[in-house]
């Protein structure tokens, strides 16, 4: 199974993760997340959108991680991401789906590239005003983990995977010393969201975690 990516893609690293929880081996194909590489005339032949993740699996080609995703979840049935139950189906699409349209929409566009373009300066505002909206959404997850482990049913799901990714992205970017002075208040997550961090070391102890960390990330942890 083919995964074609960009490193550092969040959408691409909830398909790697389902894989990882699946026991699925896949072969990533890197793109760079360049307009010239995601919008060439081969990788549009795949997704018209010019988006990653697509996955590749014999003849079938597939864009939007959660539809791979959902197709994982079929081809190999165990363990299963998206619930038991009726009513676990139904909660887990219900939390992916306001996770990706209300939670953490903006996340991207008015948050992360900013930052990693050097916008800082220039988009101080926007860049706090977003973030003060990410709290909010943020503080109701951290109160749904309340008094649970996954986000729903009694095992890691589709919607730990959909969320997981969006998130540490978000921390890794906001918390950049280069932009410590505009104080986004996610350096010490742990203190302000200590159920949520915890579930974020329940995730990374998967035995397959680190083949889904991206790589360009890790070069620069060093
Ligand atoms: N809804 C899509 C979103 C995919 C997406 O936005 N991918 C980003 C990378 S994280 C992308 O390829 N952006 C490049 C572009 O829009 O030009 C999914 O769930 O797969």
């Amino acid at each position: 199974m083919d995964i074609h990516l960009f490193s550092g893609s969040g959408f691409a690293w909830r398909v790697l993760l389902a894989c990882a929880v699946k026991g699925v081996d896949f072969r990533q194909v890197f793109l760079q997340p360049t307009q010239e590489e995601l919008k060439s005339p081969a990788f549009l032949g795949l997704n018209p959108r010019g988006k990653v993740p697509v996955m590749q699996d014999g003849k079938l080609v597939l864009a939007e991680s959660m539809a791979i995703i959902a197709y994982l979840d079929q081809k190999i049935p165990e363990p299963k991401l998206f619930g038991t139950t009726p009513e676990e189906t139904g909660l887990i699409w219900q939390k992916t789906l306001d996770f990706d349209l209300y939670v953490s929409a903006g996340w991207v566009d008015n948050i992360i590239a900013p930052i990693v373009r050097g916008m800082t300066e220039q988009a101080a505002d926007e860049i706090k005003q977003a973030c003060d909206n990410a709290h909010t959404e943020i503080s109701a997850l951290e109160e749904d983990l309340f008094d649970k482990e996954w986000f729903v049913g009694g095992t890691v799901s589709a919607a730990d995977i959909a969320i997981y990714p969006m998130l540490e992205a978000l921390i890794r970017f906001t918390s950049k010393t280069q932009i410590e002075q505009l104080d986004l208040g996610f350096d010490l997550f742990a203190e302000r969201y200590p159920q949520l961090d915890a579930w974020r070391t329940r995730v990374q102890e998967h035995p397959e975690y680190q083949k889904t960390y991206p790589d360009f990330w890790r070069e620069l942890d060093g």
